[in-house]
């Protein structure tokens, strides 16, 4: 792109373009006193309609701007919360909850040296970076540890590789490819065909060279099962990434009346359908990364068992609000 290309994109800046012509005109006579300035959009984590399917992304995760550029991130899903945070180089992530600290208001500058971060936000919540140091920055989600993004922010000398209209296909792309992942869901199930009576929940990671991010299904595949009393359900969050819990009579996360097994799964018994029984967060662990102290192998399973006929309703208490409820139909 040549230059005069660039400058004509700043005549389409939003709220400049009546006066574009004015502007070239002013550039003609001094094309060093004025800055450009784009405003960028870009979109945090889409969904299906019906919620089930999480796509935990930046769309697109990889982008190229100017010095002095803004991007305006979108939230995409209705209900599951997402941030829009820059870290600074080797600062320790923090918990969603506790923010870079806090947050800082849309429209912050961000240049490597104090962090910025939107808060938890959804449902078509909007937020603004200002760019205005070059440098190649690290975009996360606080709330989804392999959701990940860059931003190189060039110097005005340098041409940008793409356009608005290549990110906004890049994104819908990224999106796409992640919600219509053609995985059958009960075909994974019967990935696991010694296991009888077994219930998943299930994810795919994939990555960019921006980034992991990931796929996940709010649901437990099958969501009803039925069993004969005295039988076991196993549970099982074969997610790469994503926790959930397995909690019947609490919305409580916090795990209640399990034991741990022999392989380190969890085991319980519900006895009524007022039992009070949550396997806690279940979630693959962490990668490993050299300097980083090993982390133990993630708690994935639960197991559990129904003694007494009955219709035993369950919840993930992460993401009951998205509809990732169960049912155990005991039978005598
Ligand atoms: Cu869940």
């Amino acid at each position: 792109m040549n230059s005069n290309c660039a400058r004509l994109r700043i005549c389409r800046a939003p709220g400049t373009v009546t006066y574009g012509w004015i502007l070239l005109a002013l550039m003609a006579v001094a094309p060093c006193a004025l800055k450009a300035q784009m405003s960028w959009s870009a979109t945090v984590g889409a969904e299906t309609n019906d919620e089930a399917e999480q796509a935990n992304a930046f769309l697109p995760n990889e982008l190229w701007v100017h010095e002095r550029d803004s991007i305006t991130w979108t939230f995409g899903p209705v209900n599951e919360i997402h941030t829009v945070t820059f870290l600074t180089p080797g600062q320790v992530r923090p918990s969603f909850t506790a923010g870079c600290p806090g947050t800082t208001p849309s429209g912050s500058s961000f240049n490597g040296t104090t962090c910025v971060n939107s808060g938890a936000l959804s449902n078509k919540a909007t937020y603004s970076v200002t760019f205005p140091t070059a440098g190649n920055y690290k975009l996360v989600c606080l709330v989804h540890a392999d959701m990940n993004g860059v931003v190189h922010v060039l110097p005005m000398s340098d041409t940008l590789p793409h356009d608005q209209a290549f990110y906004n296909q890049q994104g819908l792309d990224e999106a796409r490819d992640l919600l219509n992942d053609v995985d059958n869901p009960f075909e994974e199930v019967a990935d696991f065909p010694a296991r009888e009576n077994a219930v998943l929940m299930i994810g795919e990671l994939v990555a960019t060279a921006g980034g992991r991010q990931y796929l996940s299904i709010v649901r437990f595949l099958p969501w009803t099962i039925r069993i004969r009393a005295g039988q076991t359900v196993e549970w099982m969050n074969t997610d790469p990434t994503e926790p959930h819990t397995v909690t019947f009579g609490t919305t409580s996360v916090a795990p209640a009346n399990v034991t741990t097994a022999n392989d380190g799964a969890l085991q319980g018994t519900v006895t009524s359908t007022t039992s009070v029984v949550s396997s806690g967060v279940l979630q693959a662990a962490p990668q490993d990364r050299v300097g980083l102290g090993q982390s133990p192998p993630g708690k994935t399973r639960v197991r559990i068992t129904f003694p007494q006929p009955g219709t035993y309703n369950y919840i993930c208490a992460i993401h009951a609000g998205l509809g990732m409820k169960g049912t155990v139909i005991v039978r005598p």
